[in-house]
This record gives C-alpha cells, structure tokens and sequence, in this order.
C-alpha cells in the first residue's frame, strides 16, 4: 500500500507501477521512490534483479560494451566505488554489480520477485492502471512504467518435431543456473548472432566430443581483444570519468569514441586499410565508428565490408568453410554488430564443423538429433538455440496491456509499433515505456538511453504531480508523425536492406518494420527535452479521463489512418470512419 500521501491524485495501491528489475527498472525504481517521494513497487518475473544479466548465463556470456561505460553514471558514490576487473566484464560481474546497485539504493524492499506482470489495464472509472500477477494479485496505481527490456523473451524456432528430440536442449537467453555439463557431449548450436558467436569458442573449448554450427547468416564479427583492468588502468578512468561520461550522453552511440573521418568512399583499400589497421588491432567498437557514414553511405560500408571478408578469410584454414563464414548478402552493421574472442579460430578445429542452412536446410527434428534436407541425420546430445529474441514489442505485446476504450495494445500494434517518442502510447494513460520501440535502445550503449528514458519519464511525473495535473497522454497525430518520422529516417539508412530483428523480421507473422529510433541518441535527447520544455507539445495533459477522451483523438484511429482509409476506399465516408473509431 502507499507509504507517502504526497500524491493523491488517485486512490490506488501506489503511485506507480514499475516492471523488471534490469539496468532500467532499478533506476526507474530510484528516481520515482527516492527523488520524487512517490510510493512504488516493482515486479519482476526473476528471483533477482539483474534482467538481461539475470537470464543470460551461457558459456561466454560477457558485455560487448566496455566495462566502464556499461554502467550508471547518475551516482557518485556507485561510481567511484565499484571497480570493473576487466575491459568486457563476464555476465557474472555486470550482474553483481546490479546486485550491489540495488544493495546501495536499498532498492529490495519495494520489489516483488518471482512474479510475473499477466495483464495492465486503464480502468477508465477510477482512472488508475490494475496491474495483474500470475501469483493472483491487482496492484492499482495511477503510473504504470514498463522497463521489461528489448531482449527479454527467447524465441525457439518451430522447428518440424523439434519437440520429440530426447536430448538437452538449452536457449542462451534462458541458461539455467545450476553447471551444464559439456564432457564427452555432441553439441549442436544453432545461430550466429552475438549469443552464438560467444558461445561457440567457450562450448569448443569445453570437454565435447563433437560441435557443430548451424548457420543461416553469416556475420562480421570483430575482435574483442579483452583484457584485465588493473589499478593503474581505474585511476586513469576515474580521473577522466566525468568527461567520458558526457562524451558518451553526447554521441549519436552512447559511445565515447571518436570518429576518424566522415566517409570511405574516397579512399582507396589502402587508405581504409590505414584507417581500419590500428583499430582492429585495439578491438571493439573504435572499429564500429571509424566512418561516419557507415550506416548510409553503401560505397563506404562496402569498404569496410570487404575488408572484413578478408580477415575472415585470413583467419579460417579450409577455404571452403571460410567462405561460408564469409557474409556476402548484408552490408556491415545493419545486422547488430557483435565483437568476438576466438570465434573463427574455433572452425580451425577438428571437432568442429559448420552447417550452412541456406544450403543445407534443417528438415526436422529428430528424437536423437537433427535430419537435414539432404537427409543426413546427426545425432546430438545437446542442442543449444542461441536463436534470439522477440525483440522490442515481443515482451510488452506478451503483458496483455489495455488502454482506454478497451483497446489492447496488440490492436494497436497490429500493423508495427507506433508511439510517440517510444515513450508513451496514444490511448494509454499514464504509461510510460523505457527503451519503448522507436526510441534508440538498441542501437547503442544502452544504459545512456536507459538513464536518458528513465529521467525523461520521472522529470514528467515530477511535473504532472507538482502541477496536479493527474494524467498524460500522447496525442495521436503526435504518435502517427513519429512512426512517420521514424520510418522516413530508416529509409535513409541501410539497416532497411536486410532482414533482421530490427526489422522485425525474425519472428514469423511479426509485420516488416524498422523498430528502434536511427536518429542517434544525442539528437533523441534533444528532442524529447525540448518536447517537455514546450509544455509536453503532443502530450495531451488532462485533468480527468473524460477530459482525455474529449481533447485527445480517438485513440483508434489516428488522422493519417483515417486519411489513408479514405483515399484508399472511395466509398468509405466520415460516418463509416466515425463508426471505426
Ligand atoms: P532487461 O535487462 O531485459 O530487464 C527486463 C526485466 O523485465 C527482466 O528481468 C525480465 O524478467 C522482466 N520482465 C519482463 N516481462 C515481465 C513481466 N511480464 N513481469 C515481470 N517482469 C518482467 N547492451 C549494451 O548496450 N551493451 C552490451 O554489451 C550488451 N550486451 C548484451 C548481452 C546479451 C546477452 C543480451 C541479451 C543483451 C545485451 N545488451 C547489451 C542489451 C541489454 O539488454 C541492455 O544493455 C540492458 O541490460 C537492458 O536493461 P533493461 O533493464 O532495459 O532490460
Ligand atoms: O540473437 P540474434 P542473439 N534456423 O537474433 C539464427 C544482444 N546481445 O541472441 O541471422 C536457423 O541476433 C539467426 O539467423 P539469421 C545484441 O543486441 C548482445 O545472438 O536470422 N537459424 C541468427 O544467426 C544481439 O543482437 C551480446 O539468418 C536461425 C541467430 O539465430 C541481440 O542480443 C551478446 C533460425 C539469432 O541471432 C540478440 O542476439 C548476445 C532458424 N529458423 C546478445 N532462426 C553482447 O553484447 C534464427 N536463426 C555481447
């Protein structure tokens, strides 16, 4: 029940709903609690905070982001404190050290663990959210803010009788806690995005018999080249944190790194060779942000494409296996790019081949393995998916929300997401989504666009409780412009040239739409300060739900849909779109 009466705009549990305890939640937990004064709880389905960090224990899990700006940068005293041990920490570390986040801001008490959010509706008579749990419980509160992460909910292909296969089977985003044994075991790993290319080298390495990959996509995978941090190496970054930190909220990347030119498609291989060189030799994602115009320009990014092939090649002795290694169907990047340690040398060895699936498609599962079109039948005795996710909309689609009108956000997104800001959603009061899609999550160093979200959102509620203003809500000619905008701005990019989950398109039946915001973080943090410097400009604030429903459009139809109805069908009119609505 609500422990502080500061807000009393409605007679609900708490003031705010907050759910999933990962990098967002915790510090969206904070921020209401202890700077706002507000009372809240947060539900998490784990048994512990951690999120991503709580789910992902494969063999090689680790952060492709640098320790030291993989983390908050809102607290002094957790900055200085904590001391990251190597340049790429291991999940084991990043989840301690959320561990000890929650520990320092005595986050625990106000969360509910082991408990699953089932079902968010706006009940429009008290104007509150009731929030619904698998353990049988409604908690009502007047906010209700979503941090359930981008890359929370597995996907297992529906592979033809994968059910019937008798032997292990495992996701990487759902890796249980207790040791996997690997000694003497036949392993296949099916896919090759981040998940698979640092599982591989450590599954390789462990005590198998037998491993082999399965790949659909090759992909471009640079080096890590991690290393220990040592005491010299943290002084030298806590004397330069402040500035690091402002770099990084600075960049289009949520990275502190520079650019070394705007283009590549001047240069010759030579030239791109000498810009290229000495950051492939210092690994990461100094490599990612070499040219500014990767993303957009295809001459460029053919460039760097090509130089990448080429390492590959240089790296794998069978020349057959390195050319199905070798992407050739997609442009650097515009599938997310994951460093690796070790990933190519693991083809160098005996006990490890590789199964191109576009060749050579799985047919179906078999009870001791897994039958191939050209029908060979390999035997596992453990098959790891490392298959991915139902990114972005999976979770928050799989929460059951309902708004106003009782409209279900899965309607609403029948066609694709569409938010304003990737905040907040035009028929859903009070609702408030961090890293929502349309916003730029993924396509960053994600706690600067969490921290970014996560002080945008508790500066609005701060506002709308001193104001006594007790609901928001974006408008839905706001929310059609920024879908509009959001596409307009992928059309320019080249992400829009493969199929990837970006697009949506890893999951079957999910519509063909770029997801996350490509505008760049700085130019994303700009906007949505200057949206709440101009009095919230495309929220409707309003006093009452009738007042909502009376100013907002309806939450239905937005213009432009109607629009399009209307010239698409000439023998629809208003009252048929009227009836629609
Ligand atoms: P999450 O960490 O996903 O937390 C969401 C929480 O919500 C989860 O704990 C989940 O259990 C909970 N939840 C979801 N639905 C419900 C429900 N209905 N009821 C109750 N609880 C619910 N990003 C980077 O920037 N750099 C990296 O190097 C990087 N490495 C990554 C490595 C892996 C293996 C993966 C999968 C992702 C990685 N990411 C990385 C992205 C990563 O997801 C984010 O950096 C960040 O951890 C997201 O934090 P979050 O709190 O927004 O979401
Ligand atoms: O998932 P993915 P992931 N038959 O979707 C293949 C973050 N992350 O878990 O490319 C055969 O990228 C699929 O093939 P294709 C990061 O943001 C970060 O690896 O679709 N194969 C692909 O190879 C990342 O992007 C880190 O053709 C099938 C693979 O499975 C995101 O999480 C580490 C298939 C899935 O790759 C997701 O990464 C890990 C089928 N039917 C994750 N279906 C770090 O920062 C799918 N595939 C370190």
């Amino acid at each position: 029940m609500r422990e502080n009466d500061r807000h009393t705009a409605t007679d609900a549990d708490y003031d705010a709903v907050v759910v999933g305890a990962g990098f967002s939640g915790l510090y969206q937990l904070h921020r209401l609690r202890d700077e706002l004064g507000l009372s809240v709880k947060l539900v998490e389905k784990a048994n512990d905070v951690g999120g991503t960090w709580y789910w992902n224990r494969y063999p090689g899990a680790r952060c492709d982001s640098e320790s030291h700006i993989y983390c908050y940068s809102f607290n002094d005293e957790i900055m200085e404190e904590w001391q990251w041990s190597e340049r790429y920490p291991r999940q084991p570390e990043v989840l301690e050290y959320l561990r000890f986040v929650a520990d320092h801001l005595d986050l625990r008490k106000d969360i509910e663990f082991g408990t699953e959010v089932t079902s968010a509706t706006f009940e429009e008579d008290t104007g509150t959210w009731q929030v619904e749990t698998d353990d049988g419980e409604t908690l009502s509160s007047q906010f209700f803010v979503t941090a359930v992460g981008c890359l929370s909910t597995p996907y297992v292909p529906d592979f033809e009788n994968r059910d019937a296969y008798q032997g292990e089977t495992y996701h990487t985003g759902k890796w249980p806690h207790d040791p996997v044994d690997f000694e003497d075991k036949r392993v296949a790993v099916i896919g090759t995005g981040a998940s698979g290319i640092q599982t591989i080298p450590e599954v390789a390495r462990a005590d198998i018999e037998q491993l082999t990959v399965f790949q659909r996509t090759p992909n471009y995978a640079v080096p890590a080249r991690n290393r220990s941090l040592d005491d010299e190496d943290w002084e030298e970054i806590q004397r330069n944190y402040e500035e690091i930190m402002a770099e990084a909220h600075d960049d289009g990347s949520g990275l502190p790194f520079d650019t070394a030119r705007e283009t590549a498609a001047d240069l010759t291989m030579a030239d791109i060779e000498a810009v290229l060189e000495p950051r492939w030799e210092e690994g990461g994602w100094r490599f990612l942000v070499a040219f500014e115009d990767l993303l957009v320009n295809p001459e460029t990014n053919e460039k760097v494409s090509q130089y990448l092939r080429e390492k590959i090649r240089g790296a794998v002795d069978d020349p057959e296996t390195a050319e199905k290694l070798v992407p050739t169907d997609h442009y650097y990047a515009t599938k997310r790019p994951p460093l690796h340690t070790d990933y190519y040398d693991t083809f160098n060895r005996d006990n490890v081949s590789l199964v191109d699936v576009t060749e050579t498609p799985v047919d179906r599962f078999t009870t001791g393995g897994i039958r191939t079109e050209d029908g060979e039948d390999r035997e596992f005795d453990m098959v790891i998916f490392a298959t991915g996710f139902d990114a972005m909309t999976g979770t928050l689609l799989r929460m059951d929300i309902e708004g106003r009108n009782g409209l279900t956000l899965e309607e609403r997104w029948a066609d694709g997401p569409k938010t304003y800001l990737g905040l907040g959603v035009h028929g859903f009061p009070n609702m408030f989504t961090v890293t929502g899609p349309q916003s730029p999550s993924v396509l960053s160093n994600m706690p600067v666009p969490i921290e970014n979200h996560v002080e945008w959102i508790s500066e609005t509620i701060g506002d709308l409780v001193e104001g006594g203003t007790p609901y928001i809500e974006p408008t839905g000619v706001a929310e059609e412009d920024w879908t509009e905008h959001n596409m307009d701005l992928a059309q320019e990019t080249l992400y829009t040239t493969v199929d990837s989950w970006y697009m949506n398109e890893n999951i079957p039946g999910k519509p063909t739409v770029f997801v996350p915001y490509p505008g760049g973080v700085d130019i994303y943090q700009d906007t949505i300060r200057e949206v709440r410097e101009k009095g919230y400009e495309g929220f409707t604030l309003a006093d009452s739900v009738d007042d909502l429903g009376r100013r907002g459009e309806s939450p239905q139809l937005g213009v432009f849909e109607a629009m399009e109805l209307l010239h698409a069908d000439p023998d629809m009119d208003l009252a048929d779109l009227m009836e629609m609505a």
